[in-house]
């Protein structure tokens, strides 16, 4: 290791950019984000403005950027890589985008610091400006895209065109940001996986973190964080343990066929609303029992819900010396038992929801029970 490695501005990042999933069909799914996460369009490229082979959907809430891209007729190495990727994968994410001020420095950072290129950095160009990008891989088949957008004012990348909302958007968005993305890996290797964030972006390991005491107990997963300097990006890295049941990390594995994004978190400022109007859509959540409220007063203490409503939504709460935070995860959004998403309202609490691991655990256990794979 360099003396560099590991300091907070070995590798400046300003937040995440985007995170890119391919998909079977982008128009329903941009629809799906559209009606059910009350996300906005805001940028298209297809067919009918110059990209032939691929339809790519840009839906933004506040600060999250999703785009879901399809191919058309594959033609290209890229086509031919995401019909393959859908294929193999299932829907699925294949970039974790990060934004960064130097797209160029950032990559030659990573490759000397042990990262696989991918796309070496260059330019896309069009009348809102210049955008430079790279791209170096990560687990499973999965890439981060470094992105500076400094010199580009457009919708999304050159290529693209602004578009309209499919549907009107929510009056108030259901979340304003990516709080951290969940990577899962095969057996034994959580820890390189670590090993590459130090090493390749500097990113450091935070706190909290599911060990072995907890894995045997009732995870049957272990589970380390690292994120960036500045805290906005936030990767956890969950790995398969030998526990009492099947790991609903080698649920995952098996289903998706290999490691790669398991949960998106995204940030709420009012998860009461966001979560009632989601059911309202039809996402479906995970349930928890009724016991669990009859003791979390006790030690969450007051939280801005009231325990009531807590229960009636079926939201965890957790407390740690810095503040609490309230959460739900979603069932899998596709029918492979792969990717969910986490809504989570943070008060002073930077935690992942420890106190939940249990309660949440055995509810997605539940769930691996009446899929027939625990
Ligand atoms: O991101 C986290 O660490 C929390 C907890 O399979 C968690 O959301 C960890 C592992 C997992 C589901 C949730
Ligand atoms: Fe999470």
């Amino acid at each position: 290791m360099t003396a560099l490695t590991g300091t907070p501005d070995a590798f400046p990042v300003k937040g995440m950019d985007a995170v890119v999933f391919a998909v079977g069909n982008a128009k329903q799914a941009a629809h799906y984000y559209s009606t059910a996460f009350g996300m906005r369009r805001v940028a298209y490229a297809g067919p009918e403005n110059g990209s032939r082979e691929t339809a790519s959907y840009v839906l933004e809430s506040g600060g999250a950027r999703f785009v879901f891209t399809s191919v058309i007729k594959p033609s290209t190495d890229h086509g031919r890589f995401l019909a393959e990727h859908v294929a193999e994968h299932g829907d699925g994410v294949i970039d974790l985008a990060i934004e960064v001020p130097d797209a160029r420095a950032a990559y030659a950072y990573a490759v000397a610091h042990g990262a696989t290129g991918l796309a070496e950095p260059h330019e896309l160009k069009d009348d809102h400006g210049t955008v430079v990008l790279a791209s170096i891989a990560t687990y499973g088949r999965t890439r981060h895209t470094l992105v500076d957008r400094t010199g580009y004012d457009g919708p999304y990348l050159p290529g693209y065109e602004a578009a309209a909302p499919l549907v009107e958007p929510p009056a108030r968005r259901f979340f304003q940001a990516v709080d951290h993305c969940v990577g899962n890996v095969e057996l034994g290797r959580m820890n390189e996986w670590v090993s590459f964030y130090n090493d390749v972006m500097g990113f450091t390991n935070m706190k909290e973190f599911i060990g072995d005491d907890i894995a045997t107990e009732y995870s049957a997963l272990m589970s380390k964080v690292v994120a960036d300097g500045s805290r906005k990006v936030k990767f956890p890295l969950n790995e398969p343990a030998a526990g009492k049941k099947k790991s609903q990390i080698d649920e995952y594995l098996e289903f998706y066929g290999g490691p790669g994004v398991q949960h998106i978190a995204l940030a709420t400022n009012d998860i009461v609303a966001s979560v009632r109007a989601m059911r309202a859509a039809g996402v479906e959540f995970l349930d928890t029992p009724d016991s669990y409220y009859d003791t979390l007063g006790e030690w969450v203490g007051e939280t801005r819900v009231p325990l009531d409503e807590l229960r009636e939504l079926k939201l965890l709460a957790d407390r740690d010396e810095d503040g609490y935070l309230l959460q739900i995860f979603t069932k899998p959004v596709q029918d492979r038992p792969t990717v969910f998403f986490e809504m989570i309202e943070r008060h002073g609490s930077m935690g992942f929801g420890k106190g939940n691991f249990k309660a949440l655990f055995e509810a997605i256990e539940r769930e691996q029970e009446r899929r027939g794979n625990l």
